[in-house]
């Protein structure tokens, strides 16, 4: 977003008061905020008091030695028991966890607290019995499924940390994934419904392990689409024959608190992927909590959807862990929103009666695209809150998802977080905030955040700057899986005592935050982050590829969009539309789909400096249509001369 973009949305004035049943009966209230402020500890230790523990913890918060913080040190918890017996338990066992609704039409399940228990403890049994013991990693590869949710809870009750890894994601990317962490066993399942049809999982399973050699043990299959699959006896094993039959009893140890709950592999500014890891208490305090603060949960009448694929830190926090441990009702949907029909969400949230919904600005962008008429067809007065994740909401996109989805009356929270944060960290509170639209207002309570300049010295309201988090929260990541040297590089090296979230930020006048996007060289494509660096480093791969810069470009739809300038090398010859098809599919290959550039540009020279660093600003002025800024730094400056007469003579 540019200063002049931002300052006319800063000029917005539309405010949007709670409304007044909802802030009567809200779960949490403006009180909330100074009692967390005046002792963070002891509202963070309230907020676990929400939760079963065996032993309870001695000490809330043990940050002795920075940036490796422990919460709730000495506890000792299970996720899965928190986010399913102890419903059922208190006797709401017959209570919906699931509507899972297939993309196939009337392909749906619902799945109580009961039933999932139950099938939770199957899964966990199946994998003791595939030798998965406490500590050992499982990556799951799968589609929107229920047993995705099964997988992840049975690893949680029996404390091996999954590794989610996206279906939609390539086998290198999954093979770097399982390498990292070294995960013994895959679950998978033949494949998953994609836009109409089945969509493979398994072939990149396959693929994926012959490059990993012997590492992984067993791959358990579940059988969603009925597609042909390659078998290795002995190693691959169908779901339904050890799942199914295993015991529904199981006895689930408690973990300590912070025994590793997860790891999810997001990017980095380097080609690799960075291994988040997330610990048990304090990441199921941190989500359940504000689960239930920022979406006003109740959970005996709402219907709750948040749209996030599992595969997506969202999906982790907002569908599996928070949700569930809030005894929640949910919906869950396999498949894409336009399968088959452009309306498909809006005629879910009519058959159960969604209350509050979940989603991010690149699909509601989609929908404004699409047309009002599509949701208007159907109804959705059912919808109480509205919330927005992934990238800033700009006001047009707030405004068309306030009035066409939330019928001008349900309040929208634009909860700012990532997947180092576990939690949602900055956001409107519905019964408390006036919302503005673009703006993700003000860290929640228990939570201390701040702009800062490049000294670290806090910008004055009307200023802009770089997001800082400036003490610890419970979800907070514990370190980079087997790297704590990056971990403290990256997040907290820039400077003492405060943790660089990568973004850009600004104060306006009233204090409230809004997010600029990121600082450094990632992407965020439809909510999704990409690394720069990685996409270069597959274009590079291919064998015509000398050398390559990629840059996120501002797009309508996806938010930023993959833009590729790329030096041939010599022996490529002269080489047309083909091969940028060819060079695009390669991407999507390495990495997968969601990577593919949107523009590939062949040039004959990359701007530099004289120490060698691409100047992607300059790429980004190209990629933009934008005068290009200054070149004075450039290696060459009529580099940049020359690639602008490409692109003027481009198709
Ligand atoms: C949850 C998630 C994190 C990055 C983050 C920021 C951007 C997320 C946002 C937002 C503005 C919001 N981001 N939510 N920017 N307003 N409400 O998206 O995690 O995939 O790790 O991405 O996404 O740039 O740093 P993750």
């Amino acid at each position: 977003m540019s200063e002049e973009t931002l300052s006319n949305l800063m000029n917005e004035q539309r405010r949007f008061a709670p409304p007044a049943e909802l802030a009567a009966s809200a779960n949490v209230t403006e009180e909330a905020y100074e009692r967390a402020a005046s002792d963070r500890e002891a509202f963070w230790a309230e907020a676990a008091e929400r939760l079963d523990w065996g032993q309870k913890w001695d000490q809330v918060l043990d940050w002795s030695n920075p940036p490796f913080a422990k919460w709730f040190v000495g506890g000792t918890i299970n996720a899965a028991v928190n986010c399913l017996d102890r419903h059922v338990e208190a006797g709401r066992g017959d209570k919906v966890a699931l509507h899972w609704v297939g993309e196939p039409e009337d392909d749906t399940r619902d799945l109580t607290y009961a039933q999932l228990k139950d099938e939770v403890c199957r899964a966990a049994n199946a994998l003791t019995e595939l030798g998965v013991q406490k500590g050992d990693r499982v990556a799951i590869y799968m589609p929107m499924i229920p047993e995705t949710v099964v997988a992840m809870l049975a690893c949680a009750r029996l404390g091996a940390p999954h590794t989610v890894v996206f279906g939609g994601f390539s086998a290198d990317a999954l093979a770097s994934r399982v390498t990292d962490c070294e995960a013994k066993v895959i679950i998978t399942a033949d494949g998953g419904y994609r836009r109409g049809a089945p969509s493979a999982l398994k072939p990149a399973v396959d693929e994926a392990i012959a490059k990993v050699g012997d590492l992984v043990r067993n791959v358990l299959v579940v059988r969603r689409t009925g597609q042909d699959v390659d078998w290795a006896e002995g190693r691959d094993v169908w779901w339904h024959d050890v799942v199914d039959a295993a015991s529904a009893e199981h006895e689930a140890e408690l973990h300590d608190s912070e025994h590793p709950l997860y790891v999810m592999y997001t990017s980095g500014t380097t080609g690799k992927p960075k291994g988040i890891l997330h610990t048990t208490g304090g990441y199921l305090v941190g989500t359940s909590w504000t689960h239930w603060a920022v979406f006003d949960l109740k959970p005996e009448t709402d219907v709750y959807w948040c749209t996030a694929d599992v595969g997506w830190v969202t999906g982790h926090s907002y569908m599996v862990y928070g949700p569930l441990a809030n005894g929640s009702t949910q919906v869950m949907y396999e498949g894409t929103p336009d399968a088959p029909h452009k309306g498909r969400w809006w005629e879910i949230v009519e058959k159960y009666g969604v209350t509050i919904f979940y989603t991010a600005p690149t699909a509601i962008r989609t929908f404004m695209k699409w047309g009002d008429e599509i949701p208007a067809k159907y109804d959705r007065s059912s919808i109480r809150l509205l919330g927005s994740v992934g990238e800033p909401i700009n006001p047009e996109a707030y405004i068309w998802y306030r009035k066409n989805i939330g019928g001008d009356k349900a309040p929208i929270v634009d909860t700012w977080w990532q997947t180092e944060t576990g939690q949602i960290l900055i956001s409107p509170l519905p019964g408390v905030t006036s919302g503005k639209p673009g703006s993700a207002m003000t860290p929640l309570p228990g939570v201390a955040a701040d702009v800062v300049d490049d000294e670290a010295r806090p910008v004055p309201n009307g200023s802009g700057g770089y997001l800082v988090l400036t003490q610890p929260w419970p979800a907070m990541l514990r370190t980079l899986w087997g790297d704590d040297q990056r971990f403290k590089d990256t997040y907290w090296s820039r400077w003492e005592g405060l943790y660089f979230a990568g973004d850009g930020a600004k104060k306006d006048d009233d204090g409230d935050i809004w997010l600029l996007g990121r600082v450094d060289d990632v992407m965020n494509v439809s909510g999704h982050r990409l690394s720069t660096t990685e996409i270069e480093s597959a274009l590079v791969s291919h064998p015509m590829v000398a050398e390559a810069a990629v840059v996120g470009a501002a797009d309508e739809m996806t938010g930023q969009a993959v833009c590729a300038f790329v030096i041939l090398r010599e022996s490529a010859g002269v080489q047309g539309d083909d091969l940028v098809t060819e060079l695009r599919n390669h991407v999507a290959k390495e990495i997968g789909g969601i990577a593919k550039p949107r523009q590939i540009m062949i040039v004959p020279e990359l701007p530099k400096t004289r120490s060698g660093k691409i100047m992607r600003r300059l790429l980004k002025d190209v990629a933009e249509h934008r005068e290009v800024g200054d070149v004075t730094t450039l290696a060459d400056s009529t580099v940049m001369d020359l690639i602008k007469s490409k692109e003027a003579s481009a198709p």
